[in-house]
């Protein structure tokens, strides 16, 4: 019977637990290169006992990052920062994933904790968003992003593709594509975003045209034998609740198609009204319904901290794998001491000797 720490098999890749490290953003890059922080904080994470630790959002071209500290594998110069992190991972016993993105119309902000806000058009960093439509984010707000041409959308399509070449050259062995919220695949997948009149808008297999050609040139890059995963946010939490959520189903039946591997399953942020019910544990009936309406496999986060639960959620076979948060920033030993908690003997759960030593065999 699977548990949250027996290994979880996809394409040629073992994890060794079912405990995922979710894609969290440090906005500490520089020009997209990564740095010892980030050296740090994903050994940090990868000891700490995770099977799949799955890197931050990375920005496929300067103008699709969250803030200007984003990271990026825009250019071949940028492999050898991914390179140094992927190979720390790996060595220390996690799998090395990578979660690749372009902000959309949520481009060009301030991180988080300056407030999170666009950045003003005088801040010599700030940069002109683009969106499927020139629709902003904020209704008030006076950035408006630039409705993406043509070219523009084909040259996007190529950034994921070279991205995801850089990744794999880097060494990076799972890969997610961010088509969740509100960022840019998810924009254009939402009425609410994407009023496009041309065969990028308009019915769904117009609007989530733009994701589908994306998974296919990405697919066409990295190799068949790894894993392909998406994060999608699957439903928008407003009127519409059942209906963007049976739309995403049909989404992500096509990225079956095309040979996606699991669901990241998301949150769609689509719009600032969205009534979120926020509360532990609240997506994974949603990636339940879409592992068993889909047969893909799942993930899931957003909220869930306890092991017991976690355990529960995978030995019900409701998701494949479950994705930690700030259970892991809080503490990146998190798996060890689930596996305690849970009376797990030492022996199945992965800890270096010399802390699994002092931990276990000091009595006093
Ligand atoms: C960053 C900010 C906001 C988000 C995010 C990220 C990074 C990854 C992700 O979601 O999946 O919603």
């Amino acid at each position: 019977m699977p548990s949250l720490f027996s290994p979880f098999n996809l394409k040629r890749i073992t994890l060794r637990n079912r405990i995922a490290a979710s894609p969290m953003c440090q906005y500490q890059a520089q020009d997209g290169f990564l740095n010892e922080w980030h050296k740090t904080h994903y050994t940090m994470l990868a000891r700490g006992g995770v099977g799949l630790l799955v890197v931050e959002a990375t920005a496929v071209s300067p103008e699709g990052r969250i803030t200007p500290g984003d990271a990026g594998l825009w250019s071949d110069a940028q492999v050898e920062g991914f390179a140094s992190v992927a190979q720390s991972i790996k060595s220390n016993g996690a799998v090395p994933g990578i979660q690749l993105g372009h902000a959309g119309r949520k481009a060009g902000c301030t991180p988080p904790w300056e407030g999170g806000a666009p950045l003003a058009k005088t801040d010599p960093q700030a940069w002109q968003p683009v969106a499927p439509s020139a629709l902003s984010y904020m209704p008030e707000s006076p950035h408006l992003p630039i409705a993406m041409t043509l070219t523009d959308i084909q040259r996007t399509q190529q950034n994921f593709a070279d991205a995801a070449r850089r990744a794999y050259e880097a060494g990076f062995e799972w890969l997610e594509l961010h088509f969740a919220h509100g960022f840019l695949g998810q924009s254009f997948l939402s009425q609410h975003s994407n009023r496009r009149t041309d065969h990028y808008g308009g019915s769904l297999e117009n609007r989530a045209r733009f994701l589908v050609e994306t998974v296919t040139a990405v697919r066409n890059v990295w190799p068949n034998d790894l894993p392909l995963t998406i994060r999608l946010g699957v439903t928008e939490f407003d009127n519409g609740t059942e209906h963007s959520f049976s739309e995403a189903l049909q989404v992500l039946r096509w990225f079956k198609s095309l040979g996606v591997d699991l669901v990241d399953v998301g949150l769609a942020l689509s719009t600032p009204d969205e009534q979120v019910p926020w509360g532990p544990n609240f997506m994974v009936p949603y990636a339940e319904r879409v592992r068993a309406e889909t047969g893909l496999a799942v993930g899931t986060s957003w909220m869930i901290t306890r092991a017991k639960d976690a355990d529960a959620f995978i030995r019900d076979e409701q998701v494949d794998v479950v994705f930690f948060a700030r259970t892991l920033l809080a503490n990146p030993h998190w798996p060890f001491q689930a596996a305690r908690d849970m009376g797990i003997e030492q022996s199945e759960v992965v800890l270096p000797t010399p802390y699994a030593f002092w931990l276990q065999n000091w009595t006093c």
